[in-house]
């Protein structure tokens, strides 16, 4: 069977990968249908050696699709993907709209799949940070269950989209030639520098990128009596979202027992060879699906701890593969 597919948001930094996600994992595609905002209309975008026309949204837009990807924000997201839904079609949202209402599903086809049951048409993506951290702690957690995550991330500008990646790069140039730059997506300089901000400040004082990653990890591996902490940092880096993570865990794990789990746990590769200088690099998951993990020790300060060091393509499983698999696993469940 093929469907009619389509993707909300299609000329972004995620929408693009999408597009690509689907043409080269031979998603089972009938026609697929292009949306983004008025700016974009009548331009082209290449599937599978087919030019299609980008699209406007429009209320009946949704009638004869079956499943819609949405990376388009989380306000676009909001009033249409309930009209999507109530025409029938299956909505995977990329946004942060509806990941905490308990009406929809949050998935991570890794950890989760079985929460694709109760879905109501709406399913949505988690934030990229949250998903490459969760395929690496779900293992760890079926065999010694997690008490305390700590986790500091390293995020690449791909993060914030298509206009952020424009920065970096202007940036750059700019300052190696000695102009002076702009700065317009982020509140500083984004070149040569680390900025302790992703996303809103909180009245708590974390972000809101900070928060995701605490009660997304909840729900998603439905355990609410994991205790996570995080900072989340933008580092000048276009693809590929860095994590230090620090687990603590009710059951002793080695650093061995962990690596041979990790070896074994789909999605995920374990690139830990510290005397051949072998890490997760950014660089090297970028344009790759897995999560890659590396730099596994014991936390020597506590009874039970682990450190890691997890990488992964942002755009990819952090976004558009996610979503793609989300995809792939609803049409099995119907088969
Ligand atoms: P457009 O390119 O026409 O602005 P990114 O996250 O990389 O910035 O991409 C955001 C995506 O969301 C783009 O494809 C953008 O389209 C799309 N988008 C923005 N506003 C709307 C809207 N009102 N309706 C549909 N798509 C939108
Ligand atoms: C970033 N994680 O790297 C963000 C982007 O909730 O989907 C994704 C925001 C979200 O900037």
């Amino acid at each position: 069977e093929k469907y009619v597919v389509a993707v909300v948001g299609a000329t972004g930094a995620v929408g693009n990968e999408m597009i690509a996600v689907i043409e080269e994992r031979d998603f089972p595609v009938e026609r697929l249908r292009l949306f983004a905002s008025e700016r974009s209309e009548g331009v082209k975008l290449n599937f599978k050696g087919e030019e299609i026309a980008v699209e406007t949204l429009k209320e009946d837009s949704f009638q004869d699709i079956d499943i819609a990807l949405f990376s388009a924000g989380a306000e676009r997201s909001k009033i249409w993907a309930p009209i999507a839904a109530k025409s029938g079609c299956v909505v995977i949202d990329n946004s942060s709209q509806w990941r905490m209402d308990p009406e929809v599903p949050l998935v991570v086809p890794e950890v989760n799949p079985h929460d694709l049951k109760w879905h109501k048409g709406i399913i949505a993506n988690p934030n990229c940070s949250t998903i490459q951290m969760v395929v690496a702690l779900k293992p760890i957690h079926d065999v010694a269950k997690i008490k305390r995550v700590v986790v500091t991330t390293f995020q690449a500008v791909s993060g914030t989209g298509k206009k952020a990646m424009d920065e970096l790069l202007q940036q750059t140039v700019d300052l190696l030639n000695f102009r002076e730059i702009k700065i317009e997506v982020y509140p500083h300089q984004i070149a040569f520098n680390v900025l302790p901000h992703i996303d809103k400040f909180l009245e708590n004082g974390y972000t809101k990128e900070e928060m995701k990653m605490v009660n997304e990890t909840k729900k998603i591996m439905g355990d609410p009596t994991i205790r996570v902490t995080a900072t989340t940092v933008r580092v000048p880096v276009f693809r590929g979202h860095s994590e230090s993570v620090n687990i603590e865990t009710e059951k002793k794990i080695t650093a061995k027992e962990v690596r041979e789990l990790l070896s074994k746990a789909p999605g995920v590769v374990v690139m830990d060879n510290p005397e051949k200088n072998e890490y997760p690099l950014p660089i090297y998951a970028s344009g790759r699906d897995e999560v890659f993990v590396g730099r596994i020790r014991e936390d020597e300060s506590i009874e039970n701890g682990i450190n890691m060091w997890i990488v992964s393509d942002n755009l990819r499983k952090g976004a558009a593969l996610n979503a793609v698999q989300i995809a792939e696993e609803l049409i099995k469940m119907v088969k």
